[in-house]
């Protein structure tokens, strides 16, 4: 039988909406940074803050599972935020996806939304509070993310911008440090607050820092 083929394209009207007729499947990062309220709660000062949280709960997830002993989070003058561990590293190398697509694990990590993946680690998550997210999601509502790793001997490097890789992952030189960068900038066009408070992460990293013996966290 023959069908013809549907044109999937969605009808915009002038101004730029679908119609209310139109089922859209939006891919997980466009959900983010359409609902991203849904993900960390707000948009606001809270919601700014809570992504600085979400990627520390990464690096705490490290030091839970035995690697990472110490977290160092700087607030920079651009409200540019890079958290770094010495845990194991983001690993790097290929994954083969379930529609046959092939990205490196870092990759994976940072774009693919949490669904119980192989690198979910909320089995084990106990760090604290509101049941993460995931970084993927920080990266979604990041105008630039920058992640180093340093594993194997190496540095790596991998560039995003709103959730969406900028560049391949390069070997950016050797190291004989082990750990992770996630360097990121929320989104100004997303935040209706876009300044971080000092008082305000340093009280929380307290708190992570307390409930985890044994972990230093920098600010
Ligand atoms: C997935 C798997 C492994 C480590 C990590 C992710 C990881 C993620 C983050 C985020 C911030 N710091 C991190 N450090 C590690 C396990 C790697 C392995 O088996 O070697």
């Amino acid at each position: 039988m023959a069908t013809e083929p549907r044109d999937l394209t969605p009808p915009i009207e002038g101004n730029g909406n679908y119609t209310g007729e139109d089922i859209t499947v939006l891919e997980g990062m466009e959900h983010v940074r359409l609902r991203p309220a849904m993900y960390i709660g707000s948009t606001g000062e809270m919601g700014l803050h809570h992504l600085v949280y979400e990627v520390v709960d990464n690096s705490v997830d490290e030091a839970l599972a035995g690697y990472a002993k110490k977290i160092e989070v700087t607030i920079h003058v651009d409200n540019s935020i890079p958290v770094v561990d010495d845990g194991r590293g983001i690993p790097v190398d290929m994954m083969a996806l379930a529609n046959g697509e092939k990205m490196p694990a870092v990759q994976v990590v940072l774009t693919k939304l949490n669904a119980g993946g192989k690198f979910d680690s909320s089995n084990y998550k106990v760090s604290g509070g509101l049941h993460g997210v995931g970084v993927s999601c920080v990266n979604a509502l990041s105008q630039e993310l920058n992640v180093e790793i340093w594993r194997d001997g190496h540095t790596w490097e991998m560039d995003f911008s709103c959730g969406i890789a900028t560049s391949e992952l390069r070997m950016a030189g050797t190291s004989k440090r082990r750990g992770t960068k996630v360097h990121f900038l929320p989104d100004k066009s997303i935040f209706t607050a876009t300044e971080y408070n000092y008082d305000t992460l340093a009280q929380r990293l307290r708190e992570l820092a307390f409930l985890n013996k044994g972990l230093e966290i920098v600010l």
